[in-house]
């Protein structure tokens, strides 16, 4: 995959409360573009496979439970330096350091429901992606 693509998911807490269509706007509006989409829901398998790498840490079992409850959005974002910008548009995991302006300061709940995943490197945003899409669900 190319190395100006993210992955992102709009997590549970999102869609609950209402706030899809407003950070797909926000996401576009920064120069994103949409390679794949889907609404989806997450099994516990899925779950725990794309956070493995957190497994050892305390809040593992409720971030599984959490990104289990509801459904989700994933997507395929385009864009230069799309790793870095992307997760500069979301800012810090905790709503209450993330800097004004940013997707989790407007719609986070909390450290941990905080609306929206970002990939924190090209590789493991190659590895997200193919995780969630065929390639005949990515546009070219
Ligand atoms: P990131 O999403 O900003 O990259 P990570 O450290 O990779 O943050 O953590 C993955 C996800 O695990 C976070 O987005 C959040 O949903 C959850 N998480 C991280 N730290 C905590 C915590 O201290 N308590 C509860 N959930 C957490
Ligand atoms: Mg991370």
């Amino acid at each position: 995959m190319a190395t100006n693509r993210t992955f992102t998911m709009l997590k549970p807490d999102a869609l609950e409360n209402g706030h899809t269509g407003k950070i797909i706007d926000m996401i576009i509006q920064a120069g994103f573009q949409i390679k794949a989409m889907k609404l989806t829901q997450l099994t516990t398998e899925q779950a725990q496979k794309f956070y493995e790498v957190h497994a050892e840490r305390p809040f593992y079992g409720e971030l599984v439970e959490y990104m289990t409850s509801g459904p989700i959005v994933a997507a395929i974002l385009e864009k230069d330096n799309a790793v870095a910008d992307f997760r500069t548009l979301i800012g810090a995991t905790d709503p209450a350091d993330a800097a004004e302006g940013t997707i989790r300061r407007y719609y986070a709940e909390s450290k941990g429901r905080n609306a929206v995943h970002g990939s924190d490197s090209d590789e493991n945003a190659a590895i997200e992606g193919e995780f969630h899409f065929s390639a005949s669900e990515i546009v070219g």
